[in-house]
Order: C-alpha cells, then structure tokens, then sequence
C-alpha cells in the first residue's frame, strides 16, 4: 500500500484522477488536500466521502504547518495538481496565480523534500512553451516562452520543481499536458461553457475569430499518463502529454452543436483575449516511446462521453449555475 497525497482533488483533473487512482489501485491511501476555492466542487468526489483509504483534508498547499503535519504521516507520493488554473482571470488579477502557483508550490515542495517523499510529480501545462505558429510541435526542449500570467506562474513553479532537483536531487518530475476535456470541468473553460450554455440555448462566446487552436485531450488519458509518470517516470525529468487532436475553436464548438443538435447560430464573436496564443501542439514521443504511454480517446469519442456525461448530470450544472456547490457545510 502507498500513502498519495493529492493536491487539488476537488478541481477537474484532480477529482477524476481520483477516481481513476481508486479504482486501479484500490488498496493504497488517498489524502486530497484541496482549498475549496470556486474551482473545488465536493459534489466531484462525493461517491468517495466515507470510503475507506480515502481522507479530505480542507487546506491550503501554501500552510506550511498543515503539509509538514500530513507528509509526517509518511507520504510516499505527492501528486500535485492544485492550481489557479484560468487564464482569463490571470489576465484579469495575476496575484493570486503567484500566491498558489509560485509561492504555494515551493512551500509544497519544502515540506516534500523535508520529509523524504519518494516522488513529486508536478502536474503542469503545454501553456509554459508560449505559442506555435501553423508549423511545429513542443517538445520537452522547446524553450520556456511564457505569455499569460497564468503561463508565467505555471512556468515559474516549473522552475522551482527543476531548481530542488538539481540543488537537492529531490526526486521531482514534471508532465506538461495539453488541454484538458471531460466530466466534471469547470464551465468556466471552453469545452463545458459550450457544451451548458447550448443546452440551455445560450449565445457561445467565441473570441477574435474563432481560428486559435488547441490540441484537446479526454481527461482520462491524462490519468493514465500521470499513473505512467508515478509508477516509472525519471526524477528529474519533464513528460509531454497529448493525443495529437489539433483543432481550431470554430471547429470545437461546430462539433459540439452537431452532437448536440443545436444551430450554430449560437455562436456569437466577441472580443479577443489579451495576448491570446495563436496555436499549442504536443510532441507526446518521449512519454509514449519512454513509458509505453498510449491515449486511448479519439476527440469524436471523448467529445460524445464528455456531451453525454453532462446530460446525465444536470444537477450537478445547476447547483454550479446557483452556487450551491460551494457550500462548505459538512466538508473538512
Ligand atoms: P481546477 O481549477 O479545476 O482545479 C484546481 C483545484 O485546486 C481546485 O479544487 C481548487 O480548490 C484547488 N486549489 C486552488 N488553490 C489551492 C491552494 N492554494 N491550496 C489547495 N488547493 C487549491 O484545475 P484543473 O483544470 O483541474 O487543473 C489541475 C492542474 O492541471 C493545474 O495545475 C493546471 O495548471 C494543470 N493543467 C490543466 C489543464 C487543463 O486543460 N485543465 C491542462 C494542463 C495542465
Ligand atoms: O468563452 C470562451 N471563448 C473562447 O473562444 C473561452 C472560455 C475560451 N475561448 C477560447 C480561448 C482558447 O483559445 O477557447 C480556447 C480554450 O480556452 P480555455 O478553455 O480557457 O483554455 P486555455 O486558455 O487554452 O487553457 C487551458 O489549457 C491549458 C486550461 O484552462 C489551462 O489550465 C491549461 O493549462
């Protein structure tokens, strides 16, 4: 049995690695150490609560006495995934994405390395290598060009995961992902702000013109990716992760209507983001040929499970659209 502290498990990725962490490894023990900040939703993990080897503990990564207290029960893996993790409301106010993502993540780090973690993967994103043009692909050694705020922050919490390695040979690794899609993501980002406000027949916001790309992956194969990373990746280095499912935003949201049958009238242009990258595209080479990684989601696939998954939760849409799933009673 392992003892996994979880950072973040009441956000998107976190709550559904999870429960793809549970059900592959039922015997270990979970700890998910989450804020709770607008993007932590209990009703994520609400199938858990009770379960046995599975702890909540309602926290901040930044309260240094809170961590060294959880790693002094003998953790042997961090997985961290806490995060201010949206790039409008970086561009918005960028402190608090420093407060967590630079300054929480070291004292994150300190405490791990404090107590002799065996392994600390630093779940990070494809948004640390700033924007492709048409051509190319990131690889692990395209150079650090962050452009938001959040990229920036993202990008510098990368650094410090880098500098305990080199300094400490703390036994750190880093995945930088591509966008992630699925059940239960915050419909703050664009998949499930699609996918809610067309089933309600509201206007989609898409900004400039619609011809940005991002390179989508179902949320389950980024699970399985970071099971990779834990189980044989190399401290000390840096995993891309992607499925190679380029497509423009016009493209996204044509597709989802499609499947949704709604008219693409719906669509309605709107002002660009500040700085908005033109184009993100993962060279996923290393984790596959180097930890035998294999997505198993094409975006057609993942997209219907994704619609679908929705569908069959609208209480859990409305008690987001209410803000009734923010109520901490009961939780920590
Ligand atoms: P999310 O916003 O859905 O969830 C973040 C979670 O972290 C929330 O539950 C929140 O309450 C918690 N949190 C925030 N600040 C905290 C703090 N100081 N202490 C403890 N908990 C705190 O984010 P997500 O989309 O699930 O992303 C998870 C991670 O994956 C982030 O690090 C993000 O940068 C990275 N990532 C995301 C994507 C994507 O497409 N969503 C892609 C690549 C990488
Ligand atoms: O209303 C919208 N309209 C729109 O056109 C929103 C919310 C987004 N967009 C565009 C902006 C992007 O080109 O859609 C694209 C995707 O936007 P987001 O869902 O905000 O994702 P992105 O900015 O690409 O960042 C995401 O992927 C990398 C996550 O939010 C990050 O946490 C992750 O690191």
């Amino acid at each position: 049995m392992s003892v996994i502290l979880l950072t973040g498990g009441m956000g998107f990725i976190g709550s559904n690695f999870l429960h793809y962490w549970k059900k592959q490894h039922p015997q270990d023990f979970v700890i998910n150490l989450d804020l709770l900040t607008y993007a932590g939703n209990p009703d994520n993990v609400a199938e858990l609560e009770g379960q046995a080897g599975y702890q909540f503990v309602h926290g901040n990564i930044g309260d240094t006495p809170l961590m060294d207290q959880l790693m002094k029960q003998g953790v042997d893996v961090v997985v961290h995934f806490a995060a201010e993790s949206h790039v409008d409301r970086s561009i918005h106010d960028p402190s608090g994405f420093v407060i967590t993502n630079v300054l929480g993540t070291q004292r994150l780090l300190e405490s791990a390395r404090k107590h002799q973690v065996k392994k600390f993967v630093h779940v990070s994103t494809d948004e640390v290598y700033g924007t492709l043009g048409s051509e190319g692909l990131f690889t692990e050694t395209t150079p650090l060009a962050p452009n938001s705020p959040y990229s920036a922050s993202k990008a510098s919490s990368d650094m410090f995961v880098r500098a305990y390695y080199e300094t400490y040979g703390f036994p750190a690794v880093i995945t930088r992902c591509s966008n992630n899609y699925g059940p239960r993501q915050f419909p703050e980002k664009l998949i499930p702000l699609i996918i809610t406000r067309a089933i309600r027949n509201e206007s989609i916001p898409i900004y400039g013109d619609g011809m940005n790309v991002r390179d989508w992956l179902y949320v389950d194969d980024h699970c399985s990716a970071i099971e990779r990373v834990i189980e044989h990746g190399e401290p000390g280095q840096v995993y891309n992760v992607g499925g190679q499912n380029e497509r423009t935003n016009l493209e996204v949201v044509q597709s989802i209507l499609l499947e949704l049958d709604k008219s693409t009238d719906l669509i309605q242009f709107v002002e660009d983001r500040l700085g908005h990258d033109q184009r993100y595209a993962i060279d996923a080479a290393k984790i596959r040929k180097e930890l035998g990684w294999v997505p198993q989601y094409s975006f057609e696939a993942g997209i219907k499970k994704t619609i679908e998954w929705y569908l069959q939760h609208p209480e859990w849409c409305e008690r987001i659209a209410d803000g009734s799933y923010c109520k901490k009673d009961g939780v920590g």
